[in-house]
């Protein structure tokens, strides 16, 4: 029943003939063994098309349901009557006359509408017969005509009506021919009957192995738990996929005991997995088609690359028990003193140290370094006339490794003694103070002597230290052995009112070290100006009726004339003023160091330009002292006329 399907034999020896899936899994089932081949006739093609519309029917469903489906075993039936129950089943496939009851098509003038014929038949001569056109009209004058694809050069009729092929046909190019047939009369060359379209189809062999694409790899993390998924793979079959032929399954060939495949799905096993005992995994794996035969069947083998990705799954711990570094003690705060290694067989971004220093935190820092080692570093000066050396431990957590870490147990190296040595430097003199104030009274002085700076060395050496000062213009020198800052010149503080300069400190030694302070001298005030007048000598009373006229005609003891006075010095008093040589004029002290002047009594009309002269003496309230005489000080009522303006109007005169 099976193989008279097939090409024959001698066609194709080296091919696999295996049939329908669904066939094979009925025969399977039924376990009826049938073996005899049969010879391709006109027959095979009657019950070609029986089985192939049961067929059809059944691959639209899952195997299972087909079987365990009425409509099945009722197709199955079918075929098997067609085939006859008894027990020779050769025999009954002979008896042409049986299968025309079943499948003979009464109604129609033509026969077929449907032949078949398999890919990659070697071309025979004569050409093979894959069919026959029969007509009701066909008489002896008629012929059979083909028109179409392939018609006429692949596929021919005689003048029997027989169907030739004169070429090896290939499925995967092509799997159907369109063609139509037509009747006619030789000689009239009228058409007989209708023309009639007849299909032509290419059997499928198994002649295509699956293909996988080149390079296939997957990854899966470490650890992971078992049954997870790691990869497709998928390779393709050009046969027909509606077949066994076309259909491919997969199967590891090694790495089983890790890896299981589900239709091409790898899956992990364990999940015992370590990137750190085993980065990647390379498996071969096959893809065959003929699902349901064991032997047999085209297949190919790739191997696919699994890799296996890091996880933090080591915790880290230091290389060495003891770590020795050796700091100067002049060393600025942020020097990287050095590195703690760590041991940590991850891959470097999922390490993840953190480290606790325990004693002397406020000296040192250790953190995580680009290496993810611990970077030790310093956080404030050392002094190696304070002390010497520092020892203390550091621990070291990796808080994000996992729950089950590779490495585990009381002995892992996670804390470490640290032991700092501090190098003495030779060191520059250090100063008592960075900045040094001062301050000296100007004027003339009887003890130059304005403070002293002082410095020592630092080390253990310390040499004596000599001072000085660089600035030849300093107005200060310096005792080079105590450090006494005294004046070289009187000062005025009304000309400089403070200095800034350096002074030296040095090593008494050839090549000692050198520092510097900055030395700030205040100059502080002594009363040594006299009272002046704030607009000078002259005093004017202006009034103007008639601007443009020069007669003045003032009365002037409804007028106030105000003085006012200032003095150069920073801290003198309150001024008082004095009329000395009294005239016709009153001072009153507006007690604001000003001082109003008004005529005592009369008045006096000038017609003329006037000069009254006053004497007045403004003292100030300072220490000591100080007194000015103003004897020239003139009042003047002589609004002259200056740059065309009426001017001078200070102390502005003020109605009483
Ligand atoms: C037969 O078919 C071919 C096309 O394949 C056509 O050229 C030819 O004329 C047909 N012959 C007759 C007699 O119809
Ligand atoms: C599987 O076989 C291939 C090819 O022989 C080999 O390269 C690979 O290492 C093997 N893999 C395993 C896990 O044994
Ligand atoms: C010196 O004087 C300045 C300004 O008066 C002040 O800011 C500074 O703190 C003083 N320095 C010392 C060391 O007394
Ligand atoms: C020096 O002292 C004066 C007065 O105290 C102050 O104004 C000045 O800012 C000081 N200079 C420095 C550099 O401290
Ligand atoms: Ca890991
Ligand atoms: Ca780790």
């Amino acid at each position: 029943m099976i193989s008279h399907l097939r090409p024959p034999q001698s066609l194709s020896p080296s091919r696999n003939r295996s049939p329908s899936l669904l066939l094979d899994l009925f025969l399977s089932f039924s376990g009826i063994m049938l073996r005899s081949p049969l010879r391709a006739t006109g027959g095979i093609f009657e019950l070609r098309k029986t089985v192939e519309r049961t067929k059809t029917l059944m691959m639209k469903q899952s195997a299972w349901r087909q079987m365990t489906e009425p409509g099945f075993w009722a197709g199955v039936l079918v075929i098997l009557c067609t085939l006859s129950v008894g027990a020779d089943v050769h025999q009954a496939l002979k008896t042409q006359s049986m299968l025309s009851k079943v499948l003979q098509r009464h109604k129609r003038d033509w026969k077929w509408d449907k032949l078949y014929v398999h890919e990659e038949m070697p071309l025979k001569h004569p050409p093979e017969k894959i069919g026959k056109l029969e007509n009701t009209y066909f008489t002896p004058s008629a012929r059979y005509n083909l028109s179409g694809e392939g018609a006429n050069n692949i596929f021919t009729v005689n003048d029997n009506g027989d169907i030739l092929v004169h070429a090896k046909l290939d499925r995967e190019e092509k799997s159907i021919y369109r063609l139509t047939a037509s009747l006619f009369n030789i000689d009239s060359k009228k058409q007989l009957d209708h023309d009639n379209t007849i299909e032509i189809v290419v059997l499928d062999i198994n002649d295509n192995s699956p293909v996988f694409p080149p390079d296939i790899s997957g990854s899966i993390s470490e650890s992971s738990r078992a049954g997870s998924v790691v990869m497709s793979v998928k390779a393709t079959d050009a046969d027909d996929p509606t077949t066994q032929n076309g259909m491919v399954v997969y199967k590891l060939l090694n790495g089983t005991d890790l890896f299981i495949n589900y239709n091409g799905e790898i899956r992990t096993l364990t999940s015992s997995l370590d990137r750190e005992k085993q980065s990647q995994y390379l498996i071969a794996i096959q893809a065959k088609d003929m699902p349901g035969v064991n032997e047999g069947g085209n297949s190919a083998t790739t191997i696919v690359t699994v890799n296996i990705n890091d996880i933090n799954d080591n915790i880290a711990t230091f290389k060495s028990g003891e770590y020795r570094f050796n700091v100067k003690e002049d060393s600025e705060p942020g020097y990287q003193i050095g590195v703690l290694a760590v041991e940590d067989k991850d891959e470097i971004q999922n390490k993840d140290p953190t480290f606790t220093i325990h004693k002397f935190g406020e000296v040192f820092d250790i953190k995580q370094s680009n290496t993810k080692d611990g970077a030790l570093s310093l956080k404030v000066p050392l002094d190696y006339e304070t002390l010497k050396a520092y020892v203390f431990s550091v621990n070291v957590d990796e808080h994000t490794v996992s729950k089950s870490p590779d490495n585990q147990g009381p002995n892992l190296l996670t804390r470490a003694q640290v032991f700092i040595n501090v190098i003495d430097v030779d060191e520059p003199p250090v100063f008592s103070q960075t900045l040094y104030n001062f301050s000296i009274y100007e004027g003339p002085f009887k003890n130059p002597v304005i403070g002293a700076v002082s410095a020592k060395d630092p080390d253990a050496t310390a040499y004596k230290i000599r001072y000085s000062i660089e600035d030849p213009n300093c107005p200060v020198v310096v005792d080079p052995v105590q450090g006494h800052l005294s004046l070289k010149k009187q000062l005025d503080r009304e000309e400089e009112s403070s200095y800034t300069f350096q002074v030296t400190a040095h090593e008494d030694v050839p090549n000692g070290l050198k520092s510097y302070a900055k030395v700030n001298l205040t100059v502080l005030d002594i009363n040594d100006n006299a009272p002046e007048l704030t607009n000078g000598n002259e005093v004017y009373v202006c009034k103007s009726d008639k601007p443009g006229t020069l007669y003045i005609s003032i009365i002037l003891h409804f007028f106030t004339l105000t003085v006012g006075a200032y003095n150069k010095d920073e801290n003198s008093g309150r001024f008082h003023f004095t009329l000395a040589k009294s005239s016709k004029f009153s001072l009153t002290d507006n007690r604001d160091n000003t001082a109003s002047i008004k005529l005592k009594q009369g008045g006096f009309s000038t017609e003329h330009s006037v000069e009254h002269v006053l004497e007045i003496e403004i003292a100030d309230g300072g220490t000591p002292e100080q007194k000015r005489k103003l004897n020239d000080l003139q009042l003047m009522c002589a609004c002259a006329r200056r740059n065309d303006k009426w001017s001078i109007v200070w102390p502005t005169p003020r109605p009483e």
